[in-house]
């Protein structure tokens, strides 16, 4: 009997320990796609952890992913958010700080998006063709 609850003590923890490390590895878990391109076989996406971009300062990630969804290197990138001149409102650029993470192709960008509304993502990056850009539709809200 005690042998037994040992053993069954041992097997919970162990369980426990391995939930632990599991949460401790996957923040990327909590992050909703915002929006997501293609270019050639490289896949872009935006993220966050509200899956939105709020007009204000947003912490975002910006990922380079392969055909088969792995993360890829990527040796440089840009990315800014562009909103073009309506009436008498100038033309709008918020360029993102770039930082590079633990995962390859993988970086934070933070940005501070002026207004609410419709913007341009427009993406720069190192692709096997040379430099290439994207550019998506995104909203903030
Ligand atoms: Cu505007």
């Amino acid at each position: 009997m005690r042998i037994r609850t040992t053993v069954i003590l041992i097997a919970i923890a162990s369980f426990l320990l391995m939930l632990a490390a599991c949460g401790r590895s996957g923040p990327s878990n909590n992050e909703k796609i915002i929006k997501s391109t293609k270019s050639g076989d490289i896949t872009i996406s935006l993220s966050s952890a509200s899956g939105e971009i709020r007009s204000g300062e947003n912490d975002l990630m910006l990922s380079f992913t392969g055909a088969s969804g792995k993360p890829i290197d990527m040796p440089a990138a840009s990315l800014k958010f562009h909103m073009p001149a309506m009436g008498a409102m100038a033309e709008m650029n918020e360029v993102a700080a770039l930082t590079t993470t633990g995962t390859p192709g993988k970086f934070q960008a933070r940005v501070n998006v002026e207004v609410a509304g419709s913007w341009e993502a427009m993406i720069s990056f190192q692709g096997p063709r040379g430099t290439e850009q994207a550019t998506m539709s995104v909203n903030a809200k």
